[in-house]
């Protein structure tokens, strides 16, 4: 049984377009009846969908509150003006910027903010977690500014003087230490899309200072944990923390930027018009609301739910014989070295028969994988959305049992189906939207 148990308001408001309001509707019973772990998404609020589908859309506003291109901006600037007061409020921050429509965006628009091309950028390996936009040779940064890549400390090393954890596989700080010595950069970036571990800004910038160099801190997965209050803030130690609006921070898909008082101009400047043209008011209104709401106790409560969560999931995987990268979790995710288990199940193949249970979730690399990125010896999982429907610690170990369940029998589709039921009876107990759906659920 799924948790899809009436039409949403979406296929009314979508009926003379019966061909859409059809794949909405698909879309939303396949979030309800399947598991949701992909470490980049989330379950936004109905008030979010409200603001990201309203008439804020049909609004150019090219520029900023109070220094737009066109007319009728009245309205518009006291939305953005808004998201800017929030988004400042609520990580403690001098300037904001709420522009960005991606965390690429958001990135790139601070590299051009802060650099000259040809500047060289220190920044995490992207098969050690890096993001594409911290050099990789298909992104676009790569081919306007000179990257250097740091990683992280071997497997069952001491990791590199930052956190005592004996598995190793944490940021190698001597690494990052050596190379902004060897290699002066004029920017170092920490952050990264597929690490499990809290990211202490405080190294990075002892590090950056010690080279002259400024510090950008992508928060784009840690954001919700950062103003939930479980993972400290970059913000007032880096130059400028970017972060993306809809993974842990649960917004709509959006980026945005927060700095110094002194940069405002160049990170505004560099968003429009040096990167994007009409701003997303929309969105814009949307990121407005998610930042009130990442702001209340009700909001740091589910933080904390969703590391202890990821905890009981790396536990739980743990003992069904799955080698978690850095030996567990501190953030919201986890990386799972798929070899001990099985060495022959790829990422790929995992990844594609969990889909046929209804576990969705993401292939990913492991630190120095012997396979290629597109088949890769690991999965990434993360527990924000099914957080955000209100599962606990309980459900994740039954996830963790379900998806070995799935690998161990991959070959036998009768056993892949007998999981695909089950995870919907799971799901049907914690629908991601009752107030839409008429499910009876926990929020
Ligand atoms: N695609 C995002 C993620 O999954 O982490 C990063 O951009």
């Amino acid at each position: 049984m799924s948790g899809f148990q009436a039409p949403s308001p979406f296929a009314g408001w979508l009926a003379a377009d019966p061909q859409v309001a059809a794949l909405v509707e698909a879309e939303m019973e396949r979030q309800s009846s399947t598991l949701q772990l992909i470490a980049s998404e989330n379950f936004t609020s109905p008030e979010v969908l409200a603001a990201s589908g309203s008439v804020l859309t049909n609004k150019y506003a090219e520029g900023y509150p109070g220094r737009r291109y066109y007319g009728g901006n009245q309205v518009i600037d006291q939305v953005e003006d808004l998201a800017r007061q929030r988004a400042m409020a609520l990580f403690g921050a001098e300037h904001a910027n709420v522009q960005p429509h991606a965390g690429a965006n958001a990135n790139l628009a601070v590299y051009q903010a802060l650099l000259e091309p040809g500047d060289t950028i220190l920044a995490m390996r992207l098969d050690h977690g890096g993001h594409l936009t911290h050099g990789s040779p298909a992104s676009i940064t790569s081919r306007i500014w000179r990257f250097v890549a740091y990683g992280v400390t071997p497997a069952g090393s001491q990791g590199g003087g930052s956190v005592s954890d004996p598995a190793g596989e944490v940021i190698d700080f001597d690494q990052v230490a050596d190379l902004a010595k060897s290699e002066q950069p004029k920017l170092i970036v920490a952050g990264s899309t597929a690490y499990a571990r809290v990211i202490d800004p405080a190294p990075f910038r002892e590090i950056a200072d010690a080279v002259g160099a400024l510090f950008m801190f992508d928060a784009a997965h840690p954001a919700g944990l950062i103003a939930g209050g479980v993972h400290p803030s970059p913000v007032g130690i880096a130059d400028v923390v970017t972060f993306t609006t809809h993974k842990t921070l649960r917004g709509p898909r959006g980026g945005a930027i927060v700095c110094r008082a002194d940069l405002a101009k160049k990170v505004d400047s560099a968003v429009f018009p040096g990167l994007q043209g009409g701003p997303l008011e929309h969105a814009i209104a949307a990121k407005a609301v998610a930042f009130a709401q990442a702001s209340t106790p009700a909001f740091a409560e589910y933080a904390s739910t969703v590391v202890e969560n990821a905890r009981a999931l790396a536990a739980g995987m743990a003992s069904e014989g799955f080698r978690l990268v850095s030996g567990g979790t501190d953030n919201h995710m986890l990386l799972v070295d798929l070899r001990t288990f099985d060495p022959d199940l790829t990422g790929k193949d995992a990844q594609e028969v969990l889909d046929r249970a209804g576990i969705t979730c993401n292939r990913n690399t492991i630190p120095d994988d012997p396979r290629s990125p597109f088949v890769t010896s690991g999965l990434r999982l993360g527990t924000a959305a099914e957080t955000t429907a209100g599962m606990g610690p309980g459900e994740m170990s039954m996830v963790a049992s379900l998806i070995a369940r799935t690998l161990r029998r991959r070959g036998h589709d009768d056993e892949v189906a007998a999981v695909r039921a089950e995870v919907a009876e799971l799901c049907a107990a914690f629908p991601p939207y009752p107030s839409l759906t008429g499910a009876r659920g926990s929020r």
